[in-house]
């Protein structure tokens, strides 16, 4: 499937008024923030709330509060293993984690594409065959803050430096399998995934549920419906009972909470493939460029402005990831850039894990910096493309230690 075509076609359609959901003129409104728009959001059960947006204690050694999200600190993971533990997972929430009843969770799935509408409770779900994946999750807009740190420029979003993502074992159903048993018809194009956490509200616009198309040949290939995180129930911040989790693709994909499902025969727009995560810019064309696949990042386990001891043998640690696929190497500049080493493979799959020795002689201030390089190729530059909303910063960040 080519992402680029897939996105222009539908693109044209919406513009002829063949596609259903958000429309231009409620774009048009929302650009200019005149009105509330009614985009025909059905009635989901309704959730208890927690006290503040996220349920989970975020102790400051391991997490930086963003608003309604956490960030993880790179230094919480400098002691652990390959998958981050839930308890210093990141959080993102549009709005704030629901306290959702399991018992009486039901997963609605219905549209032009299916041949009947289906509804499934959690029990329902589990009796079918599952499956487990190694998977991250992480914000399209992670790493944010370098544009305006590293490049000077002014992007909207939430400030991330490159804690908003993480790697975890997840086990669910195939949604290619819940879809099938459903009768998926052959004229399906788009599956929509929705949240049950309440309305995201922006700049006076209700836009109602979190939820974004996917096209249905991603949604019949390596998507799961994850009710299991690292060998335990879903925890509520994470999506509890239930989440998709999309391979590759943009944290927005692996909608957390999943009540319903549009299975629909014509393509499907949502302010989070108009609006939100696409690429404005210079260097792209007006209409943006929908944001699916991640790029490739690289970070060190440490804290920033971490302090080393001169004249001894340090191993650097890190990890890179790509949302191609597997990172092929990893190198390493101690000397702001100058010259570049490989750093030693530990670990591969869903990120790489890689360390470096460093034994730096005299005291100052150093930068040091990763770059990967994956499967197919894709690197880090040393200055990622600007787009409005500061999405897939993939530059390589210059971490900066004290040697003392
Ligand atoms: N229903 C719902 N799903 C959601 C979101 C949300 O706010 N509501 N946030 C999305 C975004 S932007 C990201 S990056 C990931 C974050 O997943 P996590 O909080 O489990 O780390 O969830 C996605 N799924
Ligand atoms: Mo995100």
């Amino acid at each position: 499937m080519d992402e680029r075509e897939y996105d222009s076609a539908r693109l044209s359609q919406w513009r002829a008024g063949v596609a259903s959901g958000f429309s231009r003129r409620d774009l048009a409104r929302l650009a200019v923030g005149v009105s509330a728009v009614a985009l025909g959001v059905g009635a989901a059960p309704a959730a208890a709330r927690a006290d503040g947006p996220i349920v989970k204690p975020l102790p400051p050694e391991w997490f930086t509060i963003r608003g309604t999200n956490a960030e993880m600190r790179w230094e919480a993971l400098a002691d652990q293993g390959y998958l981050v533990p839930v308890d210093r997972f990141f959080v993102r929430n549009h709005t704030s984690t629901p306290i959702i009843d399991g018992s009486t969770w039901r997963l609605e799935l219905f549209g032009s594409g299916l041949r009947a509408p289906a509804s499934l409770s959690l029990r329902d779900l589990k009796r079918l065959p599952s499956t487990e994946l190694v998977s991250a999750v992480e914000c399209a807009g992670n790493g944010r803050s370098f544009y305006t740190g590293q490049q000077g420029q002014t992007v909207s979003g939430t400030a991330w430096t490159l804690g908003a993502i993480g790697v975890a074992r997840w086990r669910g159903v195939r949604l290619s399998t819940v879809l099938r048993r459903a009768g998926i018809t052959r004229d399906a194009v788009d599956v929509q995934p929705e949240g049950l956490d309440p309305n995201f509200v922006t700049g006076g616009v209700d836009l109602g549920r979190v939820r974004r198309p996917l096209p249905v040949a991603k949604a019949l290939d390596d998507v799961l419906l994850a009710y299991e995180m690292n060998g335990e129930p879903l925890p509520p911040d994470h999506g509890y009972p239930v989440r998709v989790i999309v391979p590759g693709w943009i944290g927005i994909a692996s909608i957390k909470w999943v009540g319903r499902i549009e299975v629909s025969a014509t393509p499907l727009f949502s302010p989070w493939n108009t609006q939100f995560y696409r690429l404005f810019g210079p260097a792209y064309p007006a209409e943006g460029t929908l944001v699916s696949r991640q790029v490739v990042k690289s970070a060190f386990e440490l804290p920033w402005n971490a302090t080393l001891a001169a004249g001894r043998r340090h191993v650097l640690r890190g990890r890179s990831w790509s949302g191609n696929g597997p990172v092929r190497h990893v190198e390493v500049s101690t000397d702001g850039g100058a010259t570049w080493r490989r750093a030693r493979a530990v670990a591969g799959g869903a990120w790489q894990r890689w360390e470096y020795p460093w034994r730096p002689a005299a005291p100052g201030a150093y930068t040091l910096r990763a770059r990967a390089t994956d499967v197919t190729g894709a690197s880090q530059p040393a200055v990622a493309e600007f787009n409005t909303q500061g999405y897939l910063f993939d530059a390589v960040v210059a971490h900066p230690v004290t040697v003392g």
